[in-house]
């Protein structure tokens, strides 16, 4: 299925009226405000964030897994659905691949056809944390950290392979999440794992491309849950830092243990110069990969306040993207709804009285600066978002767009209701 213009025009019409007098409104006080509300709307518009390729089907947890109806079962598949989120959204025009499970038949082909629907080809991941089919060596006991050097090979070589993959389609970088840790005391020599993980991806960032980035990804525990070897932003800082400039951490919302202070994290991590990704999600105990801004909206506005701080200072714009998993909800929905979640935390942090709360600060002035960050906070933005949509012609509300196009009831009459995606 694809969503033209004019479908989205259509849905959009009964509700132009009501949005144009909302918006209306809420630009009168933005400006009266001293805010410059056409800065805002052209910063939103420019604003892209990735869909992983896994969060396109149902996710599943280690319980059990409930298919729904129209998954996507091939590649092409993935991209027509990034494609029906992008026209209802206007914001999600790439997507970010996890390879083997997206290992295009003909790379040509897939590129052309992801440029044919306007999608590009976000960092490309790769996976050590499980075993292929006819595989030499076992990742069992760790992959760029292990203890044998065939094991690390063979990681090095697949994580070789994914870089190649994704240059044949386009993409600039390689985001590296690694399950290597130890489940019990004693099980690792934590400084042997540490230098061989420093060793592996050295060798890794010497082979990419000159144009290419790589993206470290930290979490403190689980699959194993005594030590991670890349627990925390400080090893992968360290660990971006000894593979040279083009390497950087990247933050994902869930990998952190609970009430870490993320956006210190933020902060810290892009005025040293090595913030170069995130990953998106919202999470009650651990990585637990829910819709964004569901359960902490207002640490997601915090964290966007650091970044807009960051890149109005000129800092360079890290890569953005959703990693969630879709028990519940229809994958499609929920990825809509975390959209919504991360552009009106932007638009909060956009229409924040930056210069105010600096003088506050300047002045230790606690009650006014928690003033200033609340007023920007309480603003409804909504008929801003709905106002980025309109000119991109997206929709006013995508959500129920996506309803009132049926889009799941024609996916599953086009796809079937059994298929399957790739992924975990
Ligand atoms: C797992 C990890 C991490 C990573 C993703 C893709 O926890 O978030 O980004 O897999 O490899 O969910
Ligand atoms: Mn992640
Ligand atoms: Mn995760």
């Amino acid at each position: 299925m694809r969503i033209d213009k004019e479908h989205v025009h259509s849905t959009n019409e009964k509700y132009l009226q009501r949005h144009r007098s909302s918006f209306q409104e809420l630009a009168e006080r933005l400006e009266y405000s001293g805010i410059d509300v056409e800065g805002v709307i052209s910063e939103m518009a420019s604003f892209r964030v990735a869909i992983p390729s896994w969060a396109l089907g149902a996710g599943g947890t280690r319980f059990g897994r409930f298919s729904f109806g129209g998954e996507p079962a091939t590649l092409h598949q993935k991209l027509d659905d990034v494609a029906i989120i992008d026209a209802l959204t206007s914001c999600a025009s790439a997507i970010s691949l996890h390879i083997p499970w997206d290992i295009p038949e003909d790379a040509s082909a897939t590129a052309a056809y992801a440029a044919s629907l306007g999608i590009e080809f976000d960092a490309v991941n790769s996976n050590t944390f499980q075993d292929q089919l006819g595989q030499n060596h076992s990742y069992k006991f760790g992959s760029l950290c292990h203890t044998e050097k065939a094991v690390r090979d063979l990681a090095i070589e697949h994580t070789l392979e994914v870089v190649r993959t994704g240059d044949a389609l386009g993409s600039k970088s390689i985001t590296i999440w690694l399950a290597d840790g130890a489940s019990f005391p004693g099980q690792m020599n934590f400084r042997r794992a540490l230098d061989h993980t420093r060793d592996s991806l050295q060798r890794i960032y010497r082979e990419m491309p000159e144009d290419w980035k790589m993206l470290i990804e930290y979490k403190p525990y689980e699959p194993n849950f005594y030590a991670t070897v890349i627990n925390d932003w400080g090893t992968s800082y360290h660990l971006a830092q000894s593979c040279g400039e083009r390497a950087f951490t990247l933050v994902d919302l869930g990998h952190h243990l609970p009430n870490t202070n993320i956006e210190q994290i933020v902060a810290t991590l892009a005025g040293l110069g090595k913030l170069g990704g995130f990953h998106f999600n919202d999470s009650k105990y651990g990585d637990d990969d829910l819709t964004v801004g569901s359960v902490k909206p207002y640490q997601l506005y915090l964290i966007f306040c650091e970044l807009i701080e960051w890149m109005k200072t000129g800092g360079e714009e890290p890569a953005w993207m959703i990693d969630a998993s879709h028990n519940l909800k229809d994958p499609l929905e929920d990825l809509i709804q975390s959209l919504e979640a991360i552009q009106t935390a932007l638009a909060k942090a956009l229409i924040l009285d930056t210069a105010t709360l600096d003088k506050k600060q300047l002045q230790n002035d606690p009650a006014m600066c928690q003033e200033i960050l609340k007023d920007a906070y309480e603003t409804d933005v909504r008929p801003l978002l709905r106002e980025v949509r309109l000119r991109s012609g997206a929709a006013l509300d995508p959500i129920t767009a996506y309803r009132e196009l049926q889009v799941r009831h024609h996916l599953i009459r086009e796809r079937g209701s059994t298929t399957r995606a790739t992924g975990l």
